[in-house]
């Protein structure tokens, strides 16, 4: 089976955009791949983020994918930190990282920009490292990534090429290795159509937990009173009648896309469902809609946060799994960077 791994971060709550554009379809490819899906941790701690609260987002972002349906007979499910071979590849890599790669990622600009200069670590520019090592050390096929990740990726791959030319082949073959590439060249699985799901309160950015405005999202967590008031005073226009796709409406799709995710229903049956709607009875259908859709969600989360020695057991295998298929990939590196083998 070809290999797919991803990550979900624990900062904030996660959110409707998460779950669409991401947790929902890895349950779809735990039946077709070898998935390893992992609470990124490291990736957390970024930006400036509050230590007391960390394990316990670890926690419920976890049970959160569990809930969501991921299987864990099916995939691994694991905390990033939990396997320090993230960490030991990330440094073996930042050495043939140039930072002129780093210094030009567009959310590093935009990250820092945002957090302000005396708060960047150097961690933020070191992130996409980070990330090429996640991918790489399990010599994943494919990455399923949004829009806003495919600049990271695309590093990933750059650096996979210029590791495989630097040290693989008949240089890592005359150290003792097998010689051919290093690391699997992993390619973009694209999100389905409509999964890029914006904010509430401006059709124009997306849904992000670090928005400062909780009213911009609708949380996988929200109770029902509170996707009602957050879908009641999102932003509308006045056109008559509700449309996918034009230019000048960017709440109208955004609402009919995210109504059209969680129905299961086709474009075109929402397109005709919703063509004589007002934005009243609309924004009622999908309050309805989401509340249905989050509920068995939300009832599986109680029960699986209810339970913590199942969470860490689940937790627990998935970081052994992982370890071990990590091993081999960093004893390869060590060895073809010239590191003197441990006895
Ligand atoms: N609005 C979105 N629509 C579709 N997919 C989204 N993702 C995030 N927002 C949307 C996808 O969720 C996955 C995990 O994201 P992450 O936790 O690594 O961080 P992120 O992409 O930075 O997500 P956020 O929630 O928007 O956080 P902030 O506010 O920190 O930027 C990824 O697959 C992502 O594509």
């Amino acid at each position: 089976k070809k290999r797919v791994v991803s990550g979900v971060q624990p900062t904030g709550s996660v959110h409707l955009g998460n779950y669409l554009g991401a947790i929902k379809n890895w349950v779809l490819l735990q039946d077709t791949y070898e998935t390893l899906y992992f609470i990124a941790d490291l990736h957390a701690i970024t930006l400036p983020y509050d230590a007391p609260q960390l394990a316990e987002a670890t926690r419920n972002t976890a049970a959160i994918y569990l809930a969501c349906g991921v299987d864990t007979s099916k995939a691994s499910v694991f905390v990033q930190s939990h396997v320090h071979a993230h960490l030991e590849l990330m440094w073996l890599l930042c050495s043939d990282t140039p930072t002129g790669w780093l210094n030009r990622m567009i959310q590093f600009k935009e990250k820092s920009r945002k957090a302000g200069d005396e708060n960047i670590g150097a961690a933020l520019l070191t992130y996409p490292v980070l990330m090429a090592a996640d991918i790489l050390l399990y010599q994943s096929d494919f990455v399923p990534v949004g829009e806003d990740q495919m600049q990271h990726l695309e590093l990933t791959r750059e650096l996979a090429e210029k590791m495989n030319q630097l040290y693989g082949g008949r240089k890592w073959k005359k150290l003792g290795g097998k010689g051919g590439a290093l690391f699997k060249v992993p390619e973009a699985l694209i999100q389905p159509a409509g999964a890029r799901v914006m904010s509430l309160t401006d059709g124009l950015s997306k849904m992000s937990k670090s928005a400062p405005s909780d009213m911009s999202r609708i949380n996988l967590l929200d109770p029902k009173d509170v996707i009602a008031n957050k879908i009641k005073r999102c932003k509308t226009d006045s056109p008559p009648g509700l449309e996918f796709d034009n230019p000048e409406r960017p709440e109208c799709n955004n609402l009919l896309s995210i109504y059209q995710l969680v129905t299961g229903r086709t474009k075109e049956e929402v397109a005709l469902e919703c063509q004589n709607m007002n934005w009243g009875t609309f924004k009622i259908v999908l309050t309805d809609a989401l509340v249905n859709h989050l509920r068995p969600i939300q009832n599986r989360y109680e029960e699986i946060i209810a339970d913590p020695a199942y969470l860490d057991q689940i937790l627990s295998d998935g970081a052994a799994k992982a370890a071990e298929l990590a091993e081999s990939t960093l004893t390869n590196i060590y060895q073809a960077k010239g590191f003197l083998r441990r006895s």
